[in-house]
């Protein structure tokens, strides 16, 4: 069972997150179809102090989307180093590597699982992008869309 999304968010959120996109493992695309932009493990702000799955707003070659964001030791992978991962809900023609992004951390999906299957965690990952979708045309988060670090 997931927990409700709440009507507007609430303390920590929201929550800025910037830095360089670098490379991770290349399993995002290759293996799951969600590629990752990654950002490095030093960027991660203290305020996200919870590993876990949430949503927001991300901005990339100057167009800000709606994103999913991983934060943890992705249990599936047994990663030794904490990461932070954006899934950004748009079709790009080229990756970004090395280019800068910019985030709005909006809320809180659910906790980082392990899983039996790949199959099951893509079936997850689906179902978080959904919930996401759903929770930012909410206007208590879709203004964030506006939000002046996307302005900077
Ligand atoms: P890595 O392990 O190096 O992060 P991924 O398979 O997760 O590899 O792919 C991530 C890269 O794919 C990103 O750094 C970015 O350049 C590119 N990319 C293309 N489309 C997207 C998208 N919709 N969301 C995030 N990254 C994307
Ligand atoms: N990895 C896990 O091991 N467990 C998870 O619960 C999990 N949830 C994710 C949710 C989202 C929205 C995304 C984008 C990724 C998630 N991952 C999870 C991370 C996934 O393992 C990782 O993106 C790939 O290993 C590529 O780095
Ligand atoms: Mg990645």
């Amino acid at each position: 069972m997931r927990a409700q999304i709440p009507e507007r968010p609430g303390s920590p959120f929201p929550i800025e997150v910037a830095g360089i996109v670098t490379k991770g493992f290349g399993r995002g695309s290759r293996e799951l179809g969600f590629p990752t932009a990654n950002i490095p493990p030093t960027d991660i702000p203290p305020q996200l102090d919870r590993v876990g799955v949430y949503f927001g707003y991300a901005m990339v070659r100057q167009e800000v989307f709606s994103m999913v964001m991983s934060l943890g030791y992705n249990p599936y992978y047994k990663n030794v180093e904490k990461s932070l991962e954006i899934y950004i809900v748009h079709e790009f023609k080229s990756d970004f590597y090395g280019e800068s992004m910019r985030a709005i951390v909006c809320g809180w999906l659910r906790p980082e699982l392990d899983y039996t299957t790949r199959d099951a965690l893509i079936q997850d990952i689906r179902k978080d992008v959904t919930i996401a979708l759903t929770a930012l045309e909410q206007p208590a988060y879709a203004q964030f869309k506006e939000h002046p670090i996307f302005k900077r």
